[in-house]
């Protein structure tokens, strides 16, 4: 048989299989949005509960995790450091409504493009940038890098580079919150390439049978590496939840005030029921899926559409219009978390690296278990 023969589908396998070509203009039989954000919230800010200051935490955080990934992608460049960095640039309005909508002891835990939530959970600029220059003084002493950013004091259990592998881990988290009667819940996040990973659906089952008090949220971003969400994935991510007879919401994630709003919700009900919950929060990422990506799979006015409703400069109008910040007032929050970001780099800078016995050291939680003598 030849090459051909094997590696070639026939008849009307070749039209099914086939990679649908995109063509990107919009009117266009083949356009399809990367992803249909719905309706954002219209409640105003006060009706959510939420005072000017929190307000401005809120958009410092999420200028803070643009500007420091913007820096850390310079340093990149320069050659600072090397291996994977995957930006959260364009999803900073998913970790920042849900954080602040959470209790500081609810546990979180996510994939690999973790840096905003390291943020977000008290690691500070200067340890998340030391991580990814390798350092001792990084957040996971410098040997876990840019994919495992982690704070356990603050509840946050950190990235994971396996799609779908940290969702059982995340369950356990649930289970365990549970069987000690703690009045805490887990937001287990993932990407939307985990969605049909049978991780999640294992813990799903069990999640919903023993009525965990957990949250699987997808950042849908639209793509998996190159591949977009509607090529990847059949019919809607939601309906995923129907299966298991769970809870499920889809929320807009460009916008910080309905994941506010949305995650506050439902953890409330969560609290309440103790029953999991399936949530697709839609956004999209702005650069490539790591920073050795060509970005062939969409074209600039895709970018420019969902840059046009940047969650940064959404929550900015809404400071500017309420009055609850001047201009000048927005302007002193860029140049303060600049000059944090500065500080941190030249303290990754600076950082000593790891000794070399550090590397059997944190393997093991107990320093010599039974099966490593
Ligand atoms: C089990 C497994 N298969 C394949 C990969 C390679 N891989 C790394 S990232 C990725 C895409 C995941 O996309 P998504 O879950 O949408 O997350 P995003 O990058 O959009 O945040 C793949 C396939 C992996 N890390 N783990
Ligand atoms: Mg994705």
């Amino acid at each position: 048989m030849t090459k051909e023969a094997i590696f070639t589908p026939v008849g009307k396998a070749a039209e099914e299989l086939a990679t649908p070509k995109k063509s990107g203009k919009k009117g266009d039989s083949l356009y399809e949005k990367a992803v249909d954000l719905p309706e954002p919230t219209t409640a105003a800010p006060a009706k959510l509960g939420l005072k000017k200051g929190q307000l401005l935490e809120m958009f410092e955080s999420m200028v803070l995790q643009r500007r420091f990934e913007e820096r850390a992608m310079q340093m990149y460049q320069k050659g600072k450091f090397g291996g994977f960095l995957h930006l959260y640039i364009g999803q900073e309005a998913v970790s920042t409504g849900t954080t602040a909508a959470l209790k500081d002891d609810d546990d979180i835990i996510t994939a690999y493009r973790d840096h905003g939530w390291g943020l977000v959970r008290g690691v500070s600029a200067r340890q998340g940038m030391a991580e990814l220059f390798g350092k001792a003084t990084g957040c996971s002493k410098g040997k876990g890098g840019s994919m495992h950013f982690a704070n356990v004091e603050k509840h946050f259990w950190g990235g994971y580079g396996i799609v779908g592998g940290h969702i059982p881990l995340g369950g356990g988290l649930a289970f365990a919150n549970k069987y000690k009667g703690l009045d805490r819940l887990t937001t287990c996040f993932m990407g939307d390439g985990a969605v049909d990973q049978g991780a999640l659906h294992e813990t799903m089952n069990m999640a919903q049978l023993w009525k965990l008090p957990i949250m699987f949220i997808v950042e849908n971003n639209g793509y998996a590496m190159g591949t977009a969400t509607r090529r990847h994935s059949t019919g809607e991510l939601w309906e995923r939840a129907l299966g298991y007879g769970m809870k499920h919401r889809v929320v807009n994630g460009m916008d910080v005030l309905s994941v506010y709003e949305a995650m506050k919700e439902m953890a409330t009900d969560v609290r309440k029921d103790s029953m999991p919950w399936f949530v697709e929060i839609r956004t999209y990422r702005y650069r490539g899926h790591s920073m050795s990506d060509p970005q062939k799979y969409r074209d600039k006015e895709e970018m420019e559409e969902f840059q046009s409703l940047d969650p940064i400069e959404r929550l900015k109008t809404v400071l500017l219009d309420k009055k609850m910040a001047t201009q000048k007032a927005i302007d002193a929050i860029y140049e303060k978390v600049e000059e944090e970001v500065m500080d941190a780099v030249e303290f990754a800078d600076n950082s000593p690296f790891p000794e070399d016995s550090a590397l059997y050291e944190d393997m093991y939680s107990e320093p010599n278990p039974v099966f490593h003598r």
